[in-house]
C-alpha cells in the first residue's frame, strides 16, 4: 500500500498535525502534499476525490485500487487496523476504550475553544483573555486530563503511561493553542503540553508551518 497525506496549510491545521505525528511516531512510510484551503487547487482536490470535503485526506493506492480517507480519526483508525503492531492505541482494552472515548470528545466538541482560540502555529498572543465558554471547554479538557494520568498513567509521562499513543497525538493541538494563547496551566498540565510539542514529529510539523506563505484572515486575531 502506498499512502500519500494530503494536508491544510499546516500553520492552521491541527487535524493535520495529529495524523503526521502518528505517522511520523510510529515510522509509517507515507508521502505528503500541501493543498492550500480556499484555493483553486482545494477545489480541484475535492473534485478529484468527492466525496471527500475537508483535509486531512489519505490517498492509500493499492494494486488494484485508490481509495481516499477522509476525517483524522479515520485516517487514524485505518492506520491502527493496517499497522497492529504499532499500537496506535493503548494496548489495553480498557485504556483504548477510555483513550477513544476522551478523543472522539475531543473530535466532536469543544466549539468555543475551537472557533476562539483557532489553531495558528505562527503565532503568540500574550494578552488573550478566554472568555466563560471558552473557559469551560479548558476546564474540562484539564479535567480530562487529570481524570486520564489518574487512571491510566501511573508511570507517565503520556496520558495513557510510557507510550505515546494516539490520544497524545489527539491532544497535542491543544497543545498548541495553549502555546499560542499563553493559557496559564498547572505545572503538569504544562509539563504535558511541553512534552507534546517537543516531540520530533510536532517540531518538524511547526517549522514546515512557519515557512508557508498563505494567510487566512479569519484564522488571525489582532492582539498582542
Ligand atoms: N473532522 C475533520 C475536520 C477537518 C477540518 O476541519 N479541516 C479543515 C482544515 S484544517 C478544512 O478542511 N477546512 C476547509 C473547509 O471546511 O471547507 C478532521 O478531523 O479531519
Amino acid at each position: 500500500m502506498n499512502y500519500e497525506l494530503l494536508l491544510a496549510n499546516r500553520v492552521y491545521s491541527g487535524w493535520g498535525l495529529r495524523v503526521w505525528m502518528i505517522f511520523e511516531h510510529f515510522d509509517i512510510r507515507f508521502e505528503h502534499r500541501i493543498v492550500p484551503l480556499y484555493t483553486d487547487e482545494f477545489s480541484q482536490y475535492k473534485r478529484d476525490h468527492f466525496p471527500a470535503r475537508q483535509l486531512p485526506a489519505l490517498v492509500v493506492t493499492s494494486d488494484d485500487r485508490q481509495q481516499v480517507i477522509w476525517d483524522s480519526l479515520s485516517i487514524i483508525e485505518f492506520l491502527h487496523e493496517n499497522h497492529p503492531s504499532a499500537d496506535i492505541w493503548p494496548s489495553n482494552s480498557n485504556a483504548r476504550a477510555a483513550a477513544r472515548s476522551i478523543c472522539c470528545e475531543m473530535h466532536s466538541g469543544y466549539k468555543a475553544l475551537r472557533s476562539k482560540m483557532p489553531v495558528n502555529l505562527k503565532q503568540h498572543y500574550k494578552s488573550f483573555e478566554p472568555d466563560a465558554e471558552t473557559r469551560a471547554d479548558i476546564e474540562r479538557l484539564q479535567s480530562l486530563w487529570a481524570w486520564a494520568r489518574n487512571e491510566f498513567s501511573s508511570q507517565g509521562p503520556y496520558l495513557f503511561g510510557k507510550q505515546f499513543t494516539a490520544a497524545d497525538a489527539f491532544f497535542a493541538p491543544v497543545a498548541a493553542r495553549f502555546r499560542t494563547y499563553s493559557i496559564n496551566l498547572n505545572e503538569h498540565d504544562q509539563a504535558y503540553c511541553d512534552l507534546l510539542l517537543s516531540h520530533k514529529s510536532a517540531i518538524e510539523y511547526v517549522n514546515l508551518a512557519k515557512t508557508e506563505p498563505w494567510v487566512l484572515d479569519h484564522n488571525e486575531f489582532n492582539i498582542d
